[in-house]
């Protein structure tokens, strides 16, 4: 239900646009920008710095939450430091919010009104998912996606907000090939390990993919940039091991086709995500999951994500569990 309620989440987070503007007025100038977030929050994190660093020219660093009082990492007050979380209360993320509030400009992105980091932080936006009930983040993750593109686009790259809007369109057409995603997962429910692959605004993607798979199926995924293969993951792709090779359309992606190539000579079972217009994707792959050749690499985790939590569901589903309610994972972690 809340995967199908993403493009709602989307379009609810794009109408809050006058307030993004306002905080980017009153947050002023900016040298750096260094996200802090845990879980999915922190893949959204890492969208926003490749968002900040190629759109923008804004040098950003993003650090795990509860890394952050080990990171020596130099705050002042022309530093930007984003604290990203669907609850406002992961612990976490609050001591981080404290410790920086005295040596930088915070910015709280929200999806619970009046949660603890929405009154500590000296300026918050709210994404606009609305409630959510499953454990495993899905529609929070694209209204923080949504609210960080918004932000870039008040800081500088107006022309990203068209494209923003179109949005909520294309996934309720990746919603439309739910059913090649219920056939296609049920080669999967029987593995152990799956791999997902990407490049450049493709890696967060694949790290949430493999985060999804993990919290609610139990099956080891593993998310890589795909030019790490070679330094040493290549070692595990053995005969009919999964790997979701994830590749818009744009710049990586002839070397993402290339690492396709090298993890097929290795046996591996390819689900290729890719627009429907990749010809050569589509042919290397064993499953292939299109999507409007509307999207490129910029917009790719708005949209690409969306494949992959259904098939994370759908691998669930087929393994008897219930996806809402994953074991040893708190919607909350407050400790
Ligand atoms: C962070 C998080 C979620 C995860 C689960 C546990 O929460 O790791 O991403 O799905 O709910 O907590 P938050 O800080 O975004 O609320």
């Amino acid at each position: 239900k809340e995967i199908h309620e993403e493009p709602g989440a989307v379009r609810d987070t794009l109408t809050e646009m006058d307030d993004v503007m306002r905080v980017v007025k009153e947050i002023g100038e900016v040298e750096r920008v260094c996200f802090v977030a845990c879980g999915t929050s922190y893949h959204a994190s890492l969208v926003g710095k490749y968002l900040f660093e190629s759109i923008l020219g804004i040098p950003t660093d993003v650090i795990l939450a509860s890394e952050f009082r080990y990171s020596a990492r130099a705050l002042t007050d022309r530093t930007l430091a984003v604290f990203i979380s669907q609850s406002g209360e992961t612990a976490d993320t609050l001591n981080a919010l404290r410790s920086a509030n005295s040596r930088a400009k915070t910015l709280a992105i929200v999806n619970v009104l009046g949660s603890s980091a929405t009154r500590e932080a000296q300026h918050v936006l709210y994404t606009r998912a609305g409630p959510e009930i499953g454990v495993a983040a899905t529609k929070t993750y694209v209204s923080q996606l949504t609210i960080i593109y918004m932000l870039v686009a008040a800081m500088g790259a107006p022309e990203l907000i068209e494209k923003l809007e179109k949005v909520p369109a294309i996934m309720e057409e990746a919603l439309g090939d739910e059913d090649n995603i219920r056939a296609l997962s049920s080669h999967y429910s029987n593995v152990s390990d799956f791999f997902f692959i990407g490049r450049g605004f493709s890696y967060p993607t694949a790290l949430e993919g493999a985060l999804k798979l993990k919290e609610i199926t139990y099956i080891h995924g593993e998310g890589y940039a795909a030019g790490e293969l070679k330094h040493g993951p290549l070692a595990l792709i053995d005969d009919g091991v999964p790997v979701v090779a994830i590749s818009p359309p744009g710049p990586c992606h002839d070397k993402t086709l290339s690492n396709v190539e090298e993890v097929r000579a290795r046996g591996a079972r390819v689900i290729g995500v890719g627009s429907t217009l990749d010809e050569a994707l589509r042919k290397e792959a064993d499953d292939f999951i299109g999507l409007s050749p509307e999207v490129d690499e910029v917009l790719s985790p708005l949209v690409y994500i969306v494949p992959l939590q259904l098939l994370s569901y759908y691998v669930s589903v087929e393994r008897g569990l219930d996806p809402d309610k994953p074991k040893n994972l708190a919607k909350c972690v407050t400790v």
